[in-house]
């Protein structure tokens, strides 16, 4: 193992020189005050995956991993050394150290990302030297769909730990849709009787003729939500949160049909949809349905701690609520002057509300319609407009374009790849990928919080299909998110392939079910299962 292997590769490293540092059942561990978290990782990961009990031990004493806090060092940076002697970790600060424990872990090799050993009394041995490492952004997010199709709670641990592999540090959780509603609210408990089941789905794209004729649901309880975001904690993750509104929400309305617009259709008959796009029955936007929603937020951030909430505001058509006499009734009484302002003043409502509470709203790029609402943040999909147009106006952003980030979309042109939707994003392509647009002015650019990738999961219907849809495209993310890359032709791509060699390795021992390079291996294809392309239809670029 050297230093040349690691992804996201650090920003300097000196070394390796000398015989390495041997862990065995002899190492001791001493963490420092503040460094807890990642004294149980290394004990419980490492430890388990090396068989090494790492006991607890003297600061100094040779033979030992030593962490510390160290103040002089910035937040998440880390500086991770390595003597004849042992292995000290110093971070700027709590998650500091533990992105560099991370790195001791790529240093062992794809043994130690194993749960126990495959060869017992084997010795580990860490090359010797120095990495000085900090990231370029203090958001580097994956957002993970599970209404479209849900993870059951073990998958979502699985993957807050691969985040944490990659120094990813924020899970956007994307927990209601038209398709499901996937969070237990105590008080409106149909939100998940009702609105976390369908009764089909479609499959393939949404102009494939095919079903999968079986009820497909799940939802995470109240204690699931609590274990999830304490084990995120443990690995340095903020969960945040994303419940829709207005739009996306025809699952809310199949459970409680008085927040759709009972004036236009009958919402009683709605059930949760069972295909996929941008639906027509949104919330209508009353009193009821603000009072409604403040009662799940309060929930919500009971829940999760994190700053930021997600409210979703994306693709709301605005056809019912032209049709409605009493949307109508509500602009006029607002004294806004059309729809999207409405959508505006809904959004608005809920940035006073999350404010009023300490927390801060970010939506999608559709908030910006209409006027957006002052301190709240923008995630930034439909391409960098939004993004850029929300960061001139002094707003925060994350920079999640669909054309480049989207881990739905396919990641190659050729016949044989599952489900093929969207536009073709392979590996390099998201390692060429700029989160900070050209167009901005540096005081702008401070603005770009960082960035994420999307993973919508309207034609992964599996915890693998998901795999290959995310892998090996999050390693590209993770090194895009945490390096200071050249611009993005001089970007060098073959030695990013060339430490992919031994990050496939790890990856395998993780069992993570990622796309080969050389294409889908024969049970990672769909044939048959129309996306987009499909034959008969235009290209969507
Ligand atoms: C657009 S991104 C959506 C999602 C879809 C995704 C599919 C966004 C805010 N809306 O609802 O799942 O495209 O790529």
């Amino acid at each position: 193992m050297t230093f040349e292997q690691l992804i996201p590769a650090p920003a300097r490293a000196e070394g390796p020189g000398g015989d390495g540092f041997v862990l065995d059942a002899s190492t001791t561990l001493w963490a420092g005050p503040g460094t807890q978290t990642t004294e149980h990782w290394l004990r419980g990961t490492l430890g388990a995956a090396l068989r090494l009990p790492l006991a607890p031990g003297a600061e100094g004493a040779p033979g030992s991993v030593a962490l510390r806090l160290d103040s002089e060092l910035e937040a998440e940076a880390y500086r991770l050394t390595v003597t004849g002697d042992g292995v000290e970790i110093r971070g700027g600060t709590a998650a500091g150290v533990f992105w560099g424990a991370q790195t001791l872990r790529q240093l062992l090799g794809a043994a130690a990302f194993r749960r126990a050993p495959i060869a017992p009394g084997r010795e580990y041995t860490v090359p010797q030297g120095v990495i000085e490492d900090a990231p370029r952004f203090g958001w580097r997010g994956m957002m993970l769909d599970v209404s479209r199709h849900f993870t059951p709670k073990e998958g979502v641990l699985r993957y807050l730990d691969l985040l944490a592999a990659h120094k990813l540090n924020v899970f956007h959780f994307h927990l209601t849709d038209d398709q499901g509603w996937r969070l237990e609210i105590k008080r409106y408990p149909k939100l998940t009787e009702v609105g976390a089941w369908r009764s089909r789905t479609k499959w393939g794209h949404r102009q494939s003729e095919l079903w999968d004729e079986k009820p497909h649901g799940g939802f995470y309880t109240q204690d699931d939500i609590r274990e999830i975001v304490a084990y995120a904690d443990s690995l340095h993750i903020t969960v945040v949160p994303e419940i829709d509104i207005p739009g996306h929400s025809q699952a809310a309305i199949a459970a409680y049909p008085e927040l759709g617009n009972t004036d236009v259709i009958d919402t009683a008959a709605l059930g949760v949809w069972d295909t996929w796009g941008v639906t027509p029955n949104v919330l209508a936007p009353n009193d009821h349905t603000l009072r409604f929603y403040e009662g799940v937020f309060e929930e919500v951030l009971e829940l999760f701690p994190s700053t930021f909430i997600h409210v979703g505001g994306d693709e709301c058509p605005k056809e019912q609520w032209k049709d409605s006499a009493a949307a109508q009734a509500r602009i006029e009484e607002l004294g806004v002057s059309n729809e999207d302002e409405l959508q505006s003043w809904f959004i608005r409502h809920f940035d006073k509300w999350l404010s009023a509470r300490g927390r801060r709203l970010i939506g999608w790029d559709e908030i910006l319609e209409g006027g957006l609402a002052e301190g709240a943040a923008v995630s930034s999909w439909r391409g960098y407009s939004g993004g850029i147009a929300a960061a001139q106006a002094g707003h925060d952003v994350v920079m999640c374009p669909e054309q480049h980030v989207y881990l739905d979309h396919r990641q190659h042109g050729g016949p044989d790849e599952p489900v093929p939707i969207g536009w073709v994003r392979t590996l390099e392509d998201v390692y060429r990928f700029e989160p900070v647009p050209a167009q901005l002015s540096a005081e702008e650019a401070e603005h770009v919080l960082g960035t994420q990738a999307n993973v919508w999961t309207e034609v992964m219907e599996s915890h693998g299909r998901v795999d290959y849809q995310v892998f090996p495209r999050l390693a590209a993310f993770a090194e895009v998110a945490w390096r200071t890359l050249p611009a993005p032709a001089e970007r060098d791509f073959a030695d990013f392939e060339r430490r992919m060699t031994a990050h496939y390795a790890r990856l395998d021992a993780l069992g993570v079910d990622y796309r080969p390079p050389g294409g889908p291996l024969p049970w990672q294809q769909r044939p048959g299962v129309g996306g987009r392309p499909i034959e008969g239809l235009p290209p969507m670029v």
